[in-house]
């Protein structure tokens, strides 16, 4: 974390050293300006306002980030993204207990030190909102790697009884929500099939980059479901109940609900789904330059099946194959790089991803007709002018 500040504050003393823009720079805060290697450059989007930047995440609002400052395989805690519903409750620890209630042999209560006393394991999970879109970017997006408690040994210890279907998950923070004129409190909560439930990945988790899990990021515990969108992924987590049938909460059953046209058995139907399994994308990010040298930049997310490659295409040209770095795991993003040799003028670069079922990327065109905005996976498409 800290080596990328110094890293960007270097950046600011080398680039303010060679000359460039002195003037424009001393104005711009250090987050507004990329991590760059020596003599690198980054080549402007034109597909994007000249002077867009993104403050850091700050306690009480959302974020999203500038995705071109996006230079490393984690993202910092102040920068990866921030959404939440009904605010962000700040749950007093000492007295904070998540309850395990419902269809189990024991219920359970158990304190921020209990869970801390657990067995832990880490893993590398990136994810992004189910309402990240092109129009943002995809600044709606982070990679980090968390460390917590096994979801299903919580549940093994509670036991799980016959009968027992879905597990729901409940935050701490309460909204208000009128349903059928009536207006009635409810809290932000989230619910999987115990089948899904019981997936080793499942963390209850308690650090994101080696620090304790920020406030805005859930503290004192948040679910992380990796594979799945990002709402999944309960913040300020205070219940887990097992029962007998379907949870229908307004962000299982309303909202986050994508409404789009499939055939199904040979019959064009609207349908609604809930947005759960990240679908198969990439885009590009960054472009840089070293002399002539350019350098493209993007992620991949999925739900976690293997990717075959991903494969650029500039302007008409043939899709080559882009690198995809070696730190990627299996529910990280995927960063990839391709060294382009890029005439001078403007240029129209695309991403596409193909995964080992062979599931390729849409472009915007082939894409399911939808109605929501939840789900934007297509290819897009950018521009960019080269000198
Ligand atoms: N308790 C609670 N958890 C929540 C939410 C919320 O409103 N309340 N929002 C969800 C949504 S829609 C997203 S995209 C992710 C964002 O997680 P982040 O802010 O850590 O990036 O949190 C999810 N978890
Ligand atoms: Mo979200």
């Amino acid at each position: 974390m800290t080596d990328q500040k110094i890293n960007r504050r270097e950046v600011i003393k080398k680039t303010v050293n060679s000359g460039v823009a002195l003037g424009a720079l001393a104005s711009m805060p250090h987050w507004a300006l990329p991590a760059l290697a020596q003599g690198e450059q980054l080549v402007p989007f034109t597909d994007m306002p000249e002077d867009y930047s993104r403050p850091p995440a700050r306690q009480g609002g959302t974020h999203y980030l500038d995705t071109r400052m996006i230079d490393d395989f984690y993202t910092d805690n102040e920068d990866f993204y921030v959404v939440q519903h009904y605010g962000q409750p700040e749950l007093d620890l000492n007295n904070y207990r998540l309850r395990v209630t419902g269809m189990v042999d024991q219920e359970l209560e158990l304190s921020v030190s209990d869970l801390q006393d657990m067995a832990q394991f880490e893993i590398d999970a990136g994810f992004e909102c189910g309402g990240n879109r092109a129009a943002l970017f995809h600044g709606l997006i982070g990679n980090a790697r968390w460390r917590g408690v096994a979801l299903r040994n919580i549940l093994g210890e509670a036991r799980i009884l016959d009968g027992g279907e879905e597990v729901v998950f409940f935050g701490g923070d309460i909204g208000a929500e009128e349903i059928r004129e009536t207006e009635v409190e409810q809290a932000f909560a989230r619910s999987l099939p115990v089948s899904d439930a019981m997936r080793s990945e499942n963390m209850l988790a308690m650090e994101m980059n080696g620090e304790v899990l920020p406030q805005i990021h859930g503290r004192p515990v948040r679910l992380l479901v990796p594979g799945y969108y990002g709402v999944a992924n309960v913040k300020w987590l205070v219940q887990i109940h097992v029962q007998d049938r379907r949870y229908m909460g307004k962000f299982m059953g309303r909202d986050y609900v994508t409404l789009k046209k499939e055939t199904i058995g040979g019959q064009d139907r609207w349908v609604e789904n809930s947005v759960t399994k990240i679908h198969l994308k990439s885009s590009i990010v960054r472009v840089t330059k070293s002399g002539s040298q350019h350098k493209i930049t993007g992620f991949v997310l999925n739900d976690g099946t293997a990717i075959r490659n991903v494969e650029i295409k500039i302007d008409d040209g043939p899709w080559q194959e882009a690198s995809i770095d070696s730190r990627s795991n299996r529910y990280s993003w995927k960063l990839f790089t391709f060294d382009w040799d890029a005439s001078p003028g403007d240029h129209s670069i695309v991403s596409r991803v193909t995964d080992a079922d062979g599931n390729v990327q849409l472009t915007a065109e082939e894409m399911p007709e939808k109605i929501s905005r939840w789900e934007n996976y297509a290819q897009f498409p950018r521009t960019i002018r080269t000198s």
